[in-house]
């Protein structure tokens, strides 16, 4: 009932087959549920009882029933009303699903517990990706945690070091290829179709996709069974987009929600081009060659999943925008002002792509808008440090202190 299917030419492979591309066409995978059959298996099972997070979806899993799961408790993130961030965007109806609040602070985590458990339902010992940063700190935890090896690879230099820090710690192999992302993910996909014995977990892993989609499913649910009119999220390799996409299609099929949203997809202005692809309704993308932009996380010139990106936005009626390094640093700094949610730049160019939207009229202010930030900004310290206020340094006298704040000195009262 359930099996891995090439989006392109629709070939079938079982879900205990290790293939990353199609072998007959070499356009990537996806995984395929017996729609009727999900709905029977879903009548008979009580998820509906377990917490919100990842596995309360497990009957939407691929994982088999008698596996046991590597978990770190992912999912189950909070869907905040920004009513304050309403009124500075001019909407009426604004919710930030906030993705910083997973295990490893970003929403790789809901991938990674399915992927790592998948990995070590097939035997696999040492896994492999490559990362702008968040998959491999994810994948790095989540190795950790089943015993297993990991080997990361990461562009040398430009990556954010709360990132860096956490494969470090979590003991995985670090490489750093003097180069791009997109090169570095060249040679994990050489890498693993050379040793077999290296499992792949970058995103055109459609396991991982699957975890990701329970991310669509909460919005669903957090906001009592029904899709917002809109979904803005930020897009690097493309996976997530697809994976919410995948979440809300399947919800939809099965009747829990009416409605689907538009999915809205935002890059940085330097590595675009899906939104390219999708203002000029070409066909194709055009790779970046040399991604530049200040939210490192989505410094990609080549995504993977275009395809499925392109379609989720197409099929949804939804669009795509381009925010410069400077809209998402001033996007950044009003979240944390405004509502007290710290992201990474990377994140918060979902926030500046609706702002520049709405100000453009392609967003209406009546829409019910979820807004997703996908990462903590603890996560790049540096860069918030930057674009903030310095810290003030004082004597340790009170009168130092009290001059520093532009108080004026009042006589202690006499009690
Ligand atoms: C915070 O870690 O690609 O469009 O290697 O870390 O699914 O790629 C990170 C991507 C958005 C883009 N926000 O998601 C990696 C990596 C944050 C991210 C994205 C990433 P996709």
């Amino acid at each position: 009932m359930v099996h891995q299917e090439c989006i392109n030419c629709k070939t079938q492979y079982g879900i205990d087959e290790i293939v990353y591309f199609c072998r007959k066409c070499g356009d990537i995978l996806e995984i395929k549920f017996g729609m009727t059959e999900l709905g029977e298996k879903l009548k008979a099972s009580d998820w509906k009882k377990t917490p919100i997070s990842v596995w309360r979806y497990r009957d939407f899993m691929p994982i088999h029933e008698a596996t046991r799961l590597v978990t770190l408790s992912e999912g189950g993130t909070g869907l905040h009303r920004s009513q304050r961030l309403c009124d500075e965007l001019g909407l009426k109806q604004l919710y930030v699903k906030n993705e910083g609040e997973n295990p490893t602070g970003s929403f790789k985590d809901r991938g990674m517990t399915v992927g790592v458990t998948k990995a070590v339902e097939l035997g696999a010992r040492h896994v492999i990706c490559a990362s702008t940063g968040n998959t491999s700190a994810s994948l790095a935890a989540y190795a950790a945690r089943a015993g297993i090896k990991c080997t990361v690879l990461i562009p040398s230099g430009k990556i954010a070091y709360g990132k860096l820090s956490q494969s470090m710690i979590h003991g995985a192999k670090v490489l750093q290829v003097r180069g791009n992302f997109d090169q570095a993910l060249e040679f994990v996909l050489k890498l693993a179709e050379k040793h077999k014995d290296i499992y792949l977990l970058n995103s055109i892993n459609p396991f991982r996709i699957e975890g990701q989609k329970s991310l669509g499913f909460e919005i669903c649910e957090q906001l009592g069974n029904e899709a917002p009119d809109r979904i803005v999220i930020p897009v690097g390799n493309a996976g997530n987009i697809s994976a919410v996409w995948k979440g809300l299609t399947e919800f939809y099929k099965l009747g829990i929600i009416k409605k689907l949203p538009k999915m809205t997809g935002i890059q940085a202005a330097g590595s675009a081009p899906i939104a390219q692809a999708i203002k000029t309704n070409s066909e194709k993308i055009t790779p970046v060659e040399h991604p530049e932009t200040i939210a490192t996380a989505i410094r990609i010139g080549a995504p993977v999943s275009w395809k499925k990106a392109v379609n989720a936005i197409r099929e949804s009626h939804g669009t795509a925008e381009t925010v410069t390094d400077e809209e998402i640093l001033d996007a950044q700094k009003i979240l944390a002002r405004v509502e007290g949610i710290f992201v990474e730049p990377a994140s918060a160019s979902s926030i500046a792509g609706l702002k520049k939207l709405v100000k453009s009229g392609v967003i209406g202010r009546d829409e019910r808008v979820v807004c997703i930030t996908t990462g903590h900004g603890l996560k790049d310290p540096d860069t918030a440090i930057k674009q903030s206020e310095k810290p003030v340094e004082v004597d340790a006298e009170m009168s130092a202190i009290e001059n520093a704040l532009g108080l004026k000195k009042q006589a202690i009262l006499a009690r």
